[in-house]
């Protein structure tokens, strides 16, 4: 999780009564312990703080769906968002760059968080 999400939603927790507010140190430092591998990608997607930040990525296509406008890759470590390495699927908006992406491919790419997506904006 990034720290701008954990921030908000020690915020939201702590804003929201009396009670959490007592216990409020024992709930902060639960959340920082948090491991972000046993998270599923969607919670990634939870916090709200949508700031446009350009995001680079390393890795092995694994699979395109020029249909859904979808590139399936297992990237590296993006430090960035503190992201170990997964795989995970990026929105190709710009079609132009499926002539980049194919399956076994080694790319880099730019990335940024549009909504629940992370779109594709650079293939190298
Ligand atoms: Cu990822």
């Amino acid at each position: 999780m990034k720290p701008t999400a954990a921030l908000s939603l020690i915020l939201a927790l702590s804003a929201s009564g009396a009670a959490f507010a007592q216990s409020g140190g024992a709930k902060t430092t639960e959340m920082k312990g948090m491991d972000m591998k046993a998270m599923p990608m969607d919670n990634m997607n939870s916090g709200s703080t949508a700031k446009t930040a350009t995001h680079q990525a390393t890795g092995v296509v694994k699979a395109v769906d020029t249909v859904k406008g979808t590139v399936t890759l297992a990237h590296g470590p993006v430090k960035t968002l503190n992201w170990p390495a997964m795989t995970m699927t990026f929105t190709v908006k710009d079609k132009m760059f499926f002539d980049k992406l194919a399956a076994d491919k080694k790319v880099t790419i730019d990335f940024v968080k549009q909504g629940a997506d992370y779109v594709v904006t650079s293939v190298k």
